[in-house]
């Protein structure tokens, strides 16, 4: 196994630097504090081929994988996370896409969810199916031509800004996960609606909402894939989804322990740096320590994905880790800058606001320790 990065990874990751200093650092906090999807750096980063890099270049995709794919998440999370969810979240119709969706789908859409000219969203969560997301209860009726989708979506990111969103709803109701499809609906198809902008902790820059949809006739063009295997689709969609958390995990936690470590070079207290401090230099040294071990878990999740082996496992160590370690590094960051850490005026209070809902979404780290311990369990039972 290499650990350095090759030539093509080193050179995404100068450029995608360079447009982070140029484009996302600057506003990323006013983004933040105005609640403003930054669509136009979206467009930008579509342009610039950063949307489409795990894709196949027939879609105007970059042809490349997703190790390359978390180069550039993290790099964007380390000054918006907002945004590193945003194309984490662009990204989930698109691998569906790529996997599952029928030629004519990948036409219409995958090159123009690459480009940026349309935004992706994935709507599986219910108001009461979150974690137990087998049970939803959206119904997809099958009537002609069309399926009549009827249901509440919770928690969408991207939520009404998104034109394209991956549905997921009940084709059966006999109770079993084979009951459920996933579906392409589009923004702007009759009885698709929003609720509020939800008022959340931290990543406001990227709205989360409600979908309603009442009667929405969706041409059944738009199932993706055969009845009966949207579940399926979904867990292997969030397979890949918790790699793309984990490199935006790192990410934040990066730039948290960079903070908090040129903050504890530069800050006197008792007439000495306080870095030379065991009780600030010990927690520094973890954080670099754990950081490091959050990357490679994720970079080897990743090279198991794209060489097309088993991940689900490795995908949820890397992102209970990874949004474990970030939780713990932007906590200690905020310790170390003492009072100061704990005001707007500095960035690391953000960064532990947005740490924490990375331990949350795609899966909450209890049902990525579920996850785990089940396939632990699977392998074993082959040994004996
Ligand atoms: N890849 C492919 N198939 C998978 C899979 C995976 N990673 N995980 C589960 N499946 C399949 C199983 O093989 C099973 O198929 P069969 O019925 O054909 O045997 C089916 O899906 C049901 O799996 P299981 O019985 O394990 O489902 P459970 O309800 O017990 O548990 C969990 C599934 C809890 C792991 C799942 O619901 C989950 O990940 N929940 C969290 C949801 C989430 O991440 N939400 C955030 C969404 S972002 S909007």
């Amino acid at each position: 196994m290499d650990f350095l990065l090759n030539d093509v990874q080193r050179m995404l990751q100068d450029s995608i630097r360079k447009f982070v200093e140029r484009e996302i650092a600057p506003h990323a906090m006013e983004w933040e504090e105005n609640m403003e999807f930054p669509m136009d750096v979206m467009k930008k980063l579509g342009n610039s081929g950063f949307l489409g890099i795990p894709y196949p270049e027939k879609y105007n995709g970059q042809g490349l994988g997703y190790q390359e794919y978390i180069i550039v998440l993290e790099e964007i999370a380390k000054a918006s996370a907002a945004l590193a969810i945003a194309l984490a979240v662009n990204g989930l119709p698109q691998l569906i896409l790529d996997k599952f969706g029928n030629e004519k789908q990948k036409m219409e859409y995958l090159p123009r969810l690459s480009s940026g000219e349309l935004t992706g969203g994935f709507s599986l969560t219910e108001p009461d199916y979150g974690s137990d997301a087998k049970s939803i209860k959206t119904m997809a009726e099958k009537k002609g031509d069309y399926y009549i989708i009827n249901g509440t979506k919770r928690f969408s990111s991207q939520g009404g800004v998104a034109d394209v969103y991956v549905v997921f709803a009940r084709t059966q109701n006999t109770g079993s996960s084979h009951d459920i499809s996933a579906f392409l609906v589009t923004k702007d198809i009759k009885g698709v609606s929003f609720g509020r902008h939800e008022k959340k902790m931290g990543l406001n820059a990227t709205p989360t909402r409600e979908i309603y949809f009442d009667n929405v006739r969706v041409p059944a063009e738009n199932l993706i894939g055969e009845e009966g295997i949207g579940f399926k689709i979904a867990m292997i969609a969030l397979d890949s989804g918790r790699v793309t958390i984990a490199a935006t995990a790192v990410g934040i936690a990066e730039s948290a322990k960079n903070y908090a470590l040129e903050y504890a070079i530069t800050r006197k207290q008792f007439s000495r740096p306080i870095v030379e401090f065991e009780g600030v230099s010990f927690p520094l040294a973890d954080m670099e320590t754990k950081i490091n071990a959050a990357r490679l878990l994720t970079q080897r999740a990743a090279f198991l994905r794209d060489n097309n082996l088993p991940h689900s496992k490795e995908a949820a160590m890397a992102k209970v880790f990874a949004t474990d370690t970030a939780m713990e590094v932007t906590t200690n960051a905020v310790q170390i800058l003492g009072g100061n850490g704990y005001m707007r005026d500095y960035p690391v209070e953000r960064y532990m606001r947005e740490a924490k809902v990375m331990q949350i979404v795609e899966g909450t780290n209890q049902i990525q320790r579920l996850v785990i311990s089940r396939l632990m369990v699977r392998e074993i039972s082959r040994q004996i």
